[in-house]
């Protein structure tokens, strides 16, 4: 018998304030066209689409003081933290539409506390390219999608850091990182002196793809919630064109599904990031339908019988 997985809720999170490029602001829109829900639903699991957080809009502007639209990142995350909050009351697996991964601060944030409050153990996979943890003084670009996890580790403007109330909302020894290829060098130091665990493509090279997740998921067991933060762009390029900060050198499609396929294995998936997806620059929704693809591995589909 195949596991019966809890209720989903979809949140769209049409935000491109964080990145680089504009166009992530229509990610939720190709996902739902590439079939998300439909895909969920005919796995047996019960899923409603709760339409979309609002926002400001991207007013397209330079950096002041090392932040790029700082006001407006702290305004999505602030809707989406309690739009989360919401779906994980009513015992719902919360799934968000991104957008930009600025929002992984609104969205583990409200996780974090829903930990607090329910006993339970947090375990972050940040699935990326990139480590994600660039401060205002070290950052190439100024755009917010490169600090998530230094923010969410109390490293950040207040605004940000304090989304909750209280600083930090995770502590480093939460987040496992795979599948990382691009860090800034000041951004290097940082995740060695916050200890921030990196299975980076030379571990995964080295080790295999299956050492490395028995890796990032040991220690997860009954009283564990496992927070997926997947960024598009940990997937190689030549598979997923449809992001604006590609790097060479990612898994490949057998390697992700593997990932996929061994976190669903846990059975400890409590929440879903899918972040950084943009239309404007892939070719006819293939990215979304791979992501859509590899949701459906985190839902227990496998390529085997192994139900
Ligand atoms: B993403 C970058 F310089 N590190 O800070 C930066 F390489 O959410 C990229 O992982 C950040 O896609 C990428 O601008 C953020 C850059
Ligand atoms: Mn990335
Ligand atoms: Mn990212
Ligand atoms: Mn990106």
């Amino acid at each position: 018998m195949s596991h019966v997985f809890p209720p989903v809720s979809l949140i769209g999170v049409p935000t491109d304030v964080g990145a680089g490029h504009r166009g992530a602001r229509m990610g939720p829109e190709a996902l739902r066209i590439a079939g998300l829900q439909e895909a969920l639903a005919a796995r047996g699991v019960d899923v409603v689409d709760v339409g979309n957080v609002d926002g400001p809009r991207n007013p397209w502007v330079g950096p002041v003081d090392g932040y790029r639209h700082l006001d407006e990142v702290v305004a999505w995350n602030r809707g989406l933290m309690q739009a989360t909050a919401l779906e994980l009351e009513k015992g719902r697996l919360p799934i968000m539409l991104g957008g930009d991964h600025c929002l992984a601060m609104g969205s583990i944030t409200a996780i974090a506390r829903h930990c607090r409050n329910t006993g339970k153990k947090l375990r972050i996979l940040w699935l990326d390219a990139h480590s994600d943890f660039n401060t205002s003084n070290v950052t190439p670009s100024g755009n917010i999608h490169g600090m998530p996890v230094a923010c969410l580790c109390g490293i950040g403007p207040q605004a940000l850091t304090h989304l909750g109330g209280d600083a930090p909302a995770i502590s480093a020894d939460m987040v496992r990182q795979i599948g990382i290829r691009s860090v800034d060098p000041e951004e290097k130091r940082l995740i060695r002196e916050n200890k921030v665990e990196v299975y980076d493509m030379r571990y995964i090279d080295e080790v295999g793809m299956k050492r490395t997740m028995e890796a990032a998921l040991a220690g997860v067991d009954d009283d564990t919630h496992l927070h997926v933060s997947f960024d598009v762009d940990f997937l190689d390029p030549s598979i997923a064109p449809g992001v604006g900060t590609t790097v060479m050198g990612g898994p490949n499609y057998r390697e992700a599904q593997l990932v996929m396929e061994m976190i669903a294995d846990t059975r400890r998936m409590g929440s879903l990031d899918i972040v950084e997806l943009n239309p404007v620059l892939d070719r006819r929704n293939r990215t979304a339908k791979l992501a859509v693809d590899l949701v459906e591995s985190l839902f227990g589909k496998s390529t085997l019988m192994r139900d």
